[in-house]
């Protein structure tokens, strides 16, 4: 029988968690923060271990989140942002950078690096996505950081 792996939302007490969060569209990246460290207090993490670096829009995003994996002292780094479509291409370079770049720290730095960046046509869909009818990113990207550590650790032993 195929030995299977799996990680689960548990958390070990001496782990600390990330978490990178643009300004830009704040009234939306806050409600995503909250609900990222409320999942992850609900897991049993300390609030005390939670470490919140603010950038000033998403496109910032990938560098800090590279300095805080290559640190070695986060399980996990969470990215949140929101990009909303304006009138030219601008948040298309955005999305792209940033989902290739965190993409890119996760597999330099071997941490676990979560894409939580809404990319939406509008701010009604970006509410919907905050915490509103359609979820909220943040605790799904948190649920994610969860598992993923824990997968990584079972990979380890
Ligand atoms: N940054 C965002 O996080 N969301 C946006 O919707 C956005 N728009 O639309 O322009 C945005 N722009 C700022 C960008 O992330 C950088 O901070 C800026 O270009 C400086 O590098």
């Amino acid at each position: 029988m195929a030995h299977e792996l799996t990680g689960d939302q548990s958390c070990l007490a001496d782990d600390r968690f990330a978490i990178v969060v643009s300004r830009y569209n704040q009234s939306i990246t806050s409600q995503l923060l909250n609900g990222a460290i409320k999942t992850l207090t609900a897991a049993g993490l300390p609030e005390d271990q939670i470490v919140v670096a603010w950038v000033p829009g998403a496109f910032e995003i990938p560098l800090i989140a590279e300095r805080l994996a290559a640190s070695g002292k986060y399980a996990a780094v969470l990215c949140l942002g929101a990009v909303i479509r304006g009138e030219t291409t601008h948040d298309q370079h955005i999305n792209r950078a940033v989902s290739v770049g965190v993409t890119d720290v996760a597999l330099k730095t071997g941490v676990p690096v979560l894409f939580g960046v809404l990319t939406c046509d509008t701010l009604e869909q970006a509410i919907h996505r905050s915490g509103g009818n359609v979820g909220n990113k943040g605790v799904e990207c948190a649920e994610a950081a969860l598992e993923m550590a824990s997968l990584l650790k079972k990979l380890n032993d």
